[in-house]
């Protein structure tokens, strides 16, 4: 848009998001914004890079309806329209999975964003008449655990810490803090140094419990603080309720963290959540199967809590700023689906459907269309039926991401019904009956892709046509 048109429709354009409803300024094209998130290591990075790129070179998306009709005509990278959000670095993720020596991308721990325009054969009655439309893809990448935080505003600091050390009182993980807040008195006088102290101990706290497999590690920024690090909105940490005097260091904490709410939780919601049209949530369900029943119901803890920000009517400050306004579709997709052979993937959709279950029909209610889906964002292996004591067992092949080495990997029999892994998990069970289940690091295949192909990836052409295919 030039600089013109974008001052005149800005007034009309604001006016029209906030309603929720369709842009209709004559100068303004169609823009979907697609948020993309997910817990850390979800698959997020893979997924945005590989979606990406299958729809730059459409060879693998012949379940994109309109790329099977011919209606794209073309799909390019524009500026995106956020001059504040990092883009999210879509070359240099490229070239890790596609060049010479193919490995994963660096993690990305902040919020990104990239608009990809599509050129569209207009279609109908009347098509031929009207040129080709174009519609921007914003693709907004953020992570999960800052939808935790939503929580947060529905609490006050001493509410909050109440809640925290309650939860902790018994991990291991929380020894060194729990020894760092005995020792603090919180109605003493507030000390700088003792208060970074503690917040840094309630950081590591929170770190050393995100690797241990809890999922309830808010504020969410403490774990990815990006350039906030440092600052008073991040230094602060749950204590026991005193008197909290005026001075005190309790009373200083509790102002920080009324700041974390307003100052950083506040606005990811109204800048960032509240613009979303679509959703897709990428779940590891394979890894928390990997790492035992415990893992698997935090997962599905966190997985209710972060859908419960796609349920407005929940919070009162959600409400306020949708407006009226919803996502409309919501994917919940279980991501590195080419750790199975394809024999057992409806398994791995079914733990997906019911790890999002309570929640799935609380966004029904609220009006969001859901699916839920397997996906390899980018497929790392091959299919093998190896015979083993008799039995043919289907596998898949890889090369190792640490060695380099080809192996097979058989992860194991998934159940056919969902609940033989999640009602053991709820009910608090160590281990599997039928022992554990088997995972491997591989890392992306080295790729010689025809022109016009993307990489290859399972069911990413389904994920897309559920996302946005109504709107091309
Ligand atoms: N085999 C396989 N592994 C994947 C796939 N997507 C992600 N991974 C693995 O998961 C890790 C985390 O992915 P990433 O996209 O960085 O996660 P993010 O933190 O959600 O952005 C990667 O480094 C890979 O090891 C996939 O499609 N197939
Ligand atoms: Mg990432």
């Amino acid at each position: 848009m030039t600089g013109l048109a974008a001052d005149v429709a800005d007034g009309v354009l604001r006016g029209a998001e906030t309603l929720g409803g369709v842009v209709s300024s004559p100068f303004a094209e169609p823009t979907l914004r697609l948020g993309v998130t997910g817990l850390a290591r979800a698959g997020k990075t893979v997924f945005i890079t590989s979606l990406v790129a299958n729809l730059m070179n459409r060879g693998r998306m012949a379940q994109l309806s309109a790329e099977r009709d011919g209606r794209i005509e073309a799909a390019y990278l524009q500026p995106q329209p956020d001059d504040t959000v990092p883009r999210f670095d879509f070359e240099n993720h490229l070239g890790a999975l596609t060049g010479p020596e193919p490995h994963w991308p660096d993690s990305t721990r902040a919020v990104s964003e990239l608009r990809l325009s599509l050129r569209l054969r207009p279609s109908g009655l009347f098509g031929g008449l009207t040129g080709p439309k174009v519609l921007h893809l914003d693709i907004i990448d953020y992570p999960g655990e800052w939808l935790l935080d939503l929580s947060l505003l529905d609490k006050d600091y001493a509410g909050w810490s109440a809640d925290v050390l309650r939860r902790i009182a018994t991990r291991d993980e929380a020894k060194a803090f729990r020894a760092a807040v005995r020792a603090a008195d919180p109605d003493a006088a507030h000390d700088e140094p003792l208060a970074q102290g503690l917040a840094s101990a309630f950081a590591d706290y929170l770190q050393a419990a995100r690797a241990g497999g809890y999922y309830d590690c808010t504020p969410g920024r403490f774990l990815l603080p990006g350039d906030l690090a440092g600052s008073p909105v991040l230094t602060f940490a749950p204590l026991p309720e005193g008197t909290a005097p005026r001075g005190s260091l309790a009373r200083e904490m509790a102002r920080r963290f009324e700041a974390y709410k307003a100052q950083v939780v506040r606005p990811f919601f109204r800048d960032h959540f509240a613009r979303i049209d679509r959703q897709v949530v990428l779940v590891d369900a394979l890894g928390a199967l990997h790492s035992g029943p415990p893992a698997m119901e935090d997962l599905r803890r966190a997985m209710t809590d972060i859908l419960g920000s796609f349920r407005p009517g929940s919070n009162g400050f959600l409400s306020q700023i949708l407006r009226g306004k919803r996502v409309e579709k919501i994917l919940f997709a279980a991501t590195k689906a080419d750790h199975l052979h394809h024999q057992q993937h409806p398994q791995l959709t079914a733990i997906i459907e019911a790890l999002t279950q309570d929640a799935r029909d609380r966004a029904q209610f609220a009006g969001a269309e859901t699916a839920a889906l397997s996906l390899a964002a980018l497929r790392a292996t091959t299919e093998e039926l190896r015979t083993h004591e008799g039995a043919e067992l289907p596998c898949v092949r890889g090369l190792l991401a640490d060695t380099g080495k080809p192996a097979a990997l058989y992860p194991g029999r998934l159940p056919e019904d969902p609940r033989q892994l999640l009602t053991p998990a709820r009910q608090g069970a160590e281990c599997w009956l039928d022992g554990s289940y088997a995972s491997m690091r591989f890392a992306p295949q080295p790729l010689v892709l025809k022109p016009g192909d993307g990489p290859p990836h399972i069911r990413l052409d389904r994920a897309a046509e559920f996302l946005f295919g109504d709107r091309l």
